[in-house]
């Protein structure tokens, strides 16, 4: 065995040992005295907070209730859904395109909400996709997926989607390295070095309505971004980025990119990155990538692709960026409420440095750096350095904070949460979580003003604490109740996917804004059909166009005759209703996709192809009243070249239809 295989296998094991969890003792004692009560919310009653949790390779985001654990509703992201026909709908299918067509799925790792000053304020909520990189921004008056940008030139999207105090930006770093979109990318992998750069996108968003645009693309060395958060307060104008591989390894990162003893926090002037682009220090590069926007008006989603993003040289342009070291592959990368102390979790290490913004100007003003990385200066560590926090725990991930002075870190190897003291950095309580915590979440704990009531752990493995199901388990969070001087935990409860991180906002500031139907007359679909009257059924070529209405409890038309083997049919269903909380839903036999569930107000169109002549049922899918098994109707389907005329009823039977059997218009 050669001397490196030897080092390398070495540490390997090494690594393997210290990354497997372990079980924290007493697991027995979770819950205990008046935890029970703290969790309970009765029957009829709310919660105080809506939780948003990521799903992670489910693509999705589910949304729960704080302190009960109770889930209200999953929202399809990165995702189709056939619960709501997402992804399936022709009004929903552009909104997962992308520059390599339609991407029904992504991993979904961090969510994010709006900011106005620094709080969070109830609008919008964001979420990340890793793998073909996007940003998608969930509209939180109707809890839908409003829009989905891609990212150009990069490959996963980790460090993502972290906001700024007013949401001027949102941030999506690239955790894969890669050669640039405009540049040759059939190259040797071993070309790493030359040719692999990392980018981060600085990703506009509109005031009012939300919308977003990649403003500019930071150009940086190799590495792999990994996790952000913004400045806040006097670091307002900053972004952190931690970032591992620096060693720029291509290979066997597991060892290899766990070489050196620190990496970095890269330090972002997004401020001066502005000005530099006002000054047209900007180059802009020919690419390719989808932006896709809902439109509430017209309930459909469009999809576009733009061909044109304006990146900036961060080496070239000297005073954009600055690295700062970081002990031990870091992972999470958390600003306090006072904008002033920067953590910075190394995954690898033993104790948690935390780093002082006032600190870091100095130091940049004093030029102290102690050299430069690929052409970006390096902060002498010493001279960041606000203190450590010694022997935390094992493998620290992430911190939130309470506003009160106090940071609460999760340690995926020790199993626990960690409270400490930031101006002094002593731990002063630790819960154990079962097991494996990932990320933590304090309502607000990532803004300038958190609501210090409760932490949620985010745990990767569940095992022993529900009914087993089989190979696959739930993962599980877990609520503490953090308003004393100890952490409690008070209730556990099973998430959707895998979960990494979370937000959460007091309830009144979405519940408010929730929109309850679309109104009909503002619907402006262009195959809405605002009434009875309205229905009809189109043939064009051999496309079939159905203007049909949903209203308790019948489809009109109910009974159409005429269609053919191989038409293109497009159910597109109005629902009629102005009642909150009576969707109807929709469903043909034979259609090669989910079902509709079209809200009060709302059109939408499924589309399908017949390949077989006979009767298809049509059927409501969502139990709309106490005749709901009633709503159903009947589709005839005829041999390609009949001459079977197109004709559609509602409310001629049987009966008087044999005397007249090829009249249509039944209204
Ligand atoms: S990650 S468990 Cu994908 Cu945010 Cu840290
Ligand atoms: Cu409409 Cu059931």
């Amino acid at each position: 065995m050669n001397a490196f295989l030897k080092l390398s296998l070495g540490t390997a094991a090494l690594l393997a040992v210290g990354f497997q969890a372990c079980k924290p003792k007493n697991t027995s004692s979770a819950v205990s005295g008046d935890a029970a009560v703290k969790a309970y919310v009765p029957p009829g009653k709310y919660d105080e907070f809506y939780n948003f949790v990521s799903g992670g390779f489910s693509g999705q985001l589910s949304v729960y209730g704080l302190p009960s654990g109770r889930l209200f509703r999953v929202i399809p992201v990165f995702s189709v859904d056939p619960e709501k026909g997402w992804g399936y709908s022709e009004e929903t299918k552009p909104m997962l395109m992308t520059s390599h067509g339609f991407v029904p799925w992504d991993d979904l790792h961090h969510t994010e909400l709006s900011q106005t000053n620094g709080e969070i304020d109830g609008r919008w909520v964001f979420g990340n996709a890793n793998n073909t990189p996007r940003v998608a921004r969930v509209d939180l008056k109707t809890f839908r997926t409003a829009e989905i940008i891609e990212l150009p030139n990069s490959a996963g999207n980790h460090s993502s989607p972290f906001i700024t105090e007013n949401t001027e930006y949102v941030v999506a770093g690239t955790r894969f390295s890669v050669p640039v979109d405009y540049a040759n990318g059939d190259v040797p992998i071993s070309t790493y070095k030359q040719n692999f750069k990392g980018t981060i996108s600085f990703i506009s968003v509109g005031k009012e309505d939300g919308k977003m645009d990649i403003a500019f693309q930071l150009l940086l060395p190799g590495v792999n971004f990994d996790l952000s958060h913004a400045g806040k307060g006097p670091s307002h104008g900053w972004f952190f980025f931690s970032c591992y591989n620096s060693e720029q390894a291509n290979t066997l990162l597991e060892v290899n990119a766990s070489q050196k003893d620190k990496d970095f926090i890269l330090a972002v002037n997004w401020k001066k990155a502005e000005e530099y682009l006002k000054a047209g220090k900007g180059k802009k590069e020919k690419v390719r990538y989808a932006r896709n926007t809902w439109d509430e008006s017209t309930h459909s989603g469009k999809h576009e692709i733009l061909e044109e993003v304006t990146v900036l040289d961060a080496v070239a342009l000297k005073d954009i960026c600055y690295l700062i070291p970081c002990p031990k592959s870091p992972h999470g990368c958390d600003v306090d409420p006072t904008g002033e102390y920067i953590v910075g979790s190394g995954k690898l290490a033993a104790l948690i440095p935390v780093f002082s913004y006032t600190k870091m100007q100095k130091a940049i003003a004093a030029k102290a750096f102690e050299g430069e990385y690929e052409g970006i200066p390096v902060i002498k560590y010493e001279e960041a350095l606000h203190g450590e926090v010694q022997k935390p725990g094992l493998g620290p991930l992430h911190t939130e904070f309470d506003g009160k002075g106090n940071a609460y870190t999760s340690f995926f190897v020790s199993s626990e949460i960690v409270k400490w003291n930031i101006k002094d950095l002593k731990v002063l309580d630790r819960a154990p979580t079962f097991y494996s915590i990932g990320h933590l979440s304090i309502p607000g704990g990532d803004s300038k003003k958190p609501s210090p009531k409760y932490v949620v752990g985010y745990n990767k493995i569940t095992k022993d604490r529900y009914l087993p199901t089989g190979p696959e388990l739930a993962q599980s969070a877990q609520i503490y109740d953090i308003s004393g001087d100890k952490m409690q935990l008070i209730n556990d409860f099973p998430t959707i996917g895998e979960p990494h991180y979370a937000q959460s906002a007091p309830a009144d500031l979405i519940s408010k804004n929730s929109v309850k139907i679309f109104k009909i007359e503002e619907n402006n679909h262009p195959y809405v059909a605002k009434g009875e009257k309205e229905s009809k059924v189109v043939r064009e070529g051999n496309k079939v166009h159905v203007y049909i209405t949903a209203i308790r409890s019948h489809f009109s038309p109910d009974n159409i005759e005429g269609v053919k083997v191989g038409d293109e049919v497009y159910f597109h269903v109005t629902n009629l209703e102005q009642d909150w909380d009576v969707p109807h839903g929709f469903a043909v036999k034979g259609a090669n996709n989910a079902e509709l569930l079209v809200m009060p107000g709302e059109t939408q169109t499924l589309k399908w192809v017949p390949e077989k002549t006979g009767i298809f049922p049509i059927y409501c899918t969502d139990f709309c009243s106490a005749l709901h098994q009633e709503m159903s109707g009947y589709v005839r389907v005829s041999p390609k070249g009949s001459n079977v005329p197109l004709t559609f009823s509602l409310g001629k039977n049987s009966s008087d239809a044999m005397s007249k059997e090829n009249n249509s218009n039944g209204h």
